[in-house]
């Protein structure tokens, strides 16, 4: 009897232990594009490789195409523990602080390269935000650059005036403005409907976003300005990354690390590639005429300019070790 009491206590202390060496945390991760898209992909990955670094203790779920939370919810959603972990597009938060509408500043910086630096020189001033908001950034990647999608033919952006042009952005719905177009903000995972039903008529965003919508059933001409690349962020919700044990807190730094690098390589790798693919499905794909070009860094400046004024030293100290970076080539 005695020995069998016994043998029962180990049992249960073997249960006990074990299961708490394999206690799993289960994460929930929004994001607004679609399961396909590059970024949705990375995250795949990261997702994986977060689950072999450490032995499955952290299992992350990715909810893609703005299933779980609509694109603008996903941050308010992190920070209030509604989702642990989530991508966001920062140029959507502009209203809550100029920080985050930086990369949306037309033609500040076009390529990758200068994105790059961008991004390094606005990295702390982004953490000092949402740090008292109780999250940080993990990694963040920037999307292809950013041309004009028109069913019309157009020369300059007076032949954009008075056009329907679809909005995903505080600063894409300011550019509306200054060139005199009707914006409607309208997130990507709803683009492809609102094509169909004929609201879009005209926009801004990426080769990766024209294909993912299959924008080219409705709308043949993309001008490839390269205007600006702005980034998705993933974010996490401090409370529960404190609540991770330090190996696990290493492999997830880990694993965005490297997502971070691999997303950037793919970005570039695939601005191309979906230009080339753009074309496949019969649309032209224009170099800017030189006036339209001058009317659209025109409006870049009168971006910049309110974007300097709004962001006040904080700013100006960003630019200002952006532009240094730019020097040291
Ligand atoms: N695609 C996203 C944001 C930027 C981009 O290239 C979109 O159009 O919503």
């Amino acid at each position: 009897m005695k020995r069998r009491l016994f043998s029962a206590t180990l049992l249960s202390t073997a249960l006990a232990f074990g299961a708490a060496a394999q206690a799993q945390t289960k994460w929930d991760l929004p994001a607004a594009y679609p399961a396909t898209n590059f970024h949705t992909e990375n995250l795949t990955q990261f997702a994986n490789d977060v689950d072999k670094a450490t032995a499955g203790k952290l299992k992350i779920t990715i909810h893609a195409n703005a299933s779980l939370f609509k694109a603008p919810e996903i941050k308010r959603a992190v920070q209030g523990g509604q989702a642990q972990i989530g991508e966001i597009l920062l140029a959507n938060f502009a209203n809550e602080n100029p920080i985050y509408a930086l990369d949306g500043v037309p033609f500040l910086a076009t390529g990758y390269e200068d994105s790059r630096k961008l991004y390094e020189a606005s990295k702390a001033a982004m953490d000092k935000l949402l740090a008292p908001q109780g999250m940080k950034m993990l990694y963040a990647v920037a999307w292809p650059p950013q041309g004009i999608y028109s069913k019309r033919e157009i020369a300059s952006v007076a032949d954009l005036r008075g056009i329907k042009w679809r909005a995903y952005s505080p600063a894409t719905a300011k550019i509306a403005e200054l060139i005199g177009a009707q914006a409607v903000q309208i997130q990507a995972a709803e683009l492809s409907q609102a094509l169909a039903t004929g609201v879009v008529e005209s926009y801004m965003s990426s080769g990766s976003t024209g294909y993912d919508s299959k924008t080219y059933e409705h709308i043949k001409n993309f001008y490839d300005t390269q205007a600006w690349l702005p980034k998705n962020a993933v974010i996490v919700n401090l409370r529960a990354f404190n609540a991770l044990d330090a190996a696990t807190q290493a492999g997830v730094l880990k694993a965005a690390a490297d997502a971070e690098a691999r997303g950037w390589k793919i970005s570039q790798e695939k601005n191309d590639e979906y230009k080339r693919l753009l074309t496949e499905k019969g649309m032209k794909i224009h170099k800017p005429s030189a006036k339209l070009m001058t009317d659209m860094q025109q409006v870049g400046g009168i971006m910049l300019a309110d974007w300097q004024k709004a962001a006040g030293p904080d700013g100006a100290a960003i630019i200002e070790a952006y532009n240094k970076a730019r020097a040291k080539k």
